[in-house]
């Protein structure tokens, strides 16, 4: 009306479950879900809030999660309770689950797993029916859950829902995983189909780490009559990668792959644990780098839906600023370096690593030990190569 046209920027939803951040896993686990408190209220502090539309969600139910995973599992995963454990001790390993383990059983697991399960379902709803041109659930990337069993700190597989959801409105959906372990779950759930292709980053030794799969040839079923042939990818990496190694491998491969396989809809996996300074991983990646891949999915993503999803990330402070960082970047926001005053939980910004009592530097960089980089230009093209290789059996 006043003849200034505001630019179209994207629709973005946040969807999240403040219930879901106060579960524990137990004591010594790696696994954290405070640390989406701690990303919510960087996202508040920030103001970040007034670009987006905020949903909290709904738990899934049972039926929405018997789409991928079995009834059986879903059953005893609703009824086990931690004082039960030893008198189904037997049932554990069927199911993945035991005290000491990846996957402990902990009060209110199942309500959690529902939870964290609903926030993607609904984010993917959200995209199917045009609210939102990207949609984010920090609380959901879990992808090493198998269809009958918990595995590497995931019980339901909400990315399968979610890309479930995804394809009954859209051709084809890219995955792409910038967790450091391998996106397992997901690729096996959609090994035998072309209408998804799978591309996971992560570290690759199958001695030390886990869970050991997502070698370069690992590409999908080698039955080629089988239309998954050729559309499971995997970028096997080693420790201490850099910003400048990762970016420049991320854009050729993720590129590759939107052009060729010219999919309807992107999920992307922002595991945080590929960033230096985690307590499980090893690369040296800044959240510079680790955004830049937002950045980059999201510039090619025109017309296209784009759901952003969590997943790893095991040292609270840096996975708030790496996803407060990407949430910014999703809106088109830019935010100051230096930390709002009044945030909650300021302390647990201070950096152990800058003597403790100071505030990180600013919002892109992490001040850390460096891991050794055990990548040469060589590997690092024939990574580039073997994508490429793949790609050529691939035309949309
Ligand atoms: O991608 O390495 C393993 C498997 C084991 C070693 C650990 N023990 C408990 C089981 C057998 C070989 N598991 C990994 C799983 C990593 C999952 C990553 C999830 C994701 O980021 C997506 C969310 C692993 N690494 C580290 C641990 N487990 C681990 C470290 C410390 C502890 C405490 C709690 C539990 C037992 C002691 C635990 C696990
Ligand atoms: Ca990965
Ligand atoms: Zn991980």
């Amino acid at each position: 009306a006043n003849g200034i046209e505001r630019p179209k920027g994207y629709n973005v939803s946040f969807h999240f479950n403040s219930k879901a951040e106060q579960h524990h896993f137990g004591q010594s686990h790696p696994m954290k879900p405070w640390r989406l408190t701690l990303t919510k209220q960087l996202v508040l502090s920030y103001g970040l809030q007034f670009a987006m539309d905020i949903f909290e969600t709904l738990p899934a139910t049972m039926d929405q999660l018997a789409a991928f995973h079995s009834r059986d599992y879903l059953e005893y995963l609703s009824r086990i309770t931690p004082d039960q454990s030893e008198v189904i001790a037997n049932n554990f390993k069927i199911f993945g689950l035991g005290p000491e383990g990846d996957c402990p059983v902990f009060d209110g697991m199942w309500d959690y797993c529902r939870l964290y399960s609903g926030a993607s379902i609904d984010a993917a709803r959200n995209l199917i029916s045009n609210q939102a041109d990207i949609a984010i659930n920090w609380s959901g990337g879990l992808h090493h859950a198998m269809k009958k069993w918990a595995s590497g700190f995931c019980y339901i597989n909400d990315i399968v829902l979610a890309i479930q959801q995804l394809l009954t409105v859209v051709p084809r959906v890219l995955y792409v995983d910038i967790d450091i372990h391998h996106g397992d779950g997901v690729q096996h759930a959609f090994w035998s189909t072309d209408r998804v292709m799978t591309l996971s980053y992560h570290k690759f030794d199958p001695e030390t780490f886990f869970p050991g799969t997502g070698g370069k040839d690992e590409t999908g079923p080698k039955n080629l009559v089988n239309p998954g042939a050729h559309y499971s990818l995997n970028v096997p990496l080693h420790d201490g990668i850099d910003d400048a190694q990762y970016e420049d491998l991320f854009d050729h491969c993720t590129g590759a792959c939107i052009e060729k396989f010219n999919p309807q809809a992107i999920v992307l996996q922002c595991g945080a644990d590929s960033l230096g300074g985690d307590r499980l991983g090893k690369f040296n990646l800044n959240i510079k780098a680790h955004g830049h891949c937002v950045d980059f999915v999201k510039r090619r993503s025109h017309n296209r839906r784009l759901l952003v999803i969590g997943g790893g990330g095991y040292t609270p402070r840096n996975v708030a600023r790496a996803w407060c960082h990407e949430t910014s970047l999703c809106v088109g926001a830019t935010l100051r370096n230096q930390l709002p005053a009044h945030i909650p939980y300021r302390q647990a910004f201070m950096s152990a690593e800058n003597g403790g009592g100071e505030l990180y530097p600013n919002l892109s960089h992490i001040t850390t030990r460096r891991h050794e980089n055990k990548h040469d230009k060589g590997y690092l093209e024939s990574l580039k190569k073997n994508i490429d290789e793949q790609l050529k059996y691939v035309e949309n």
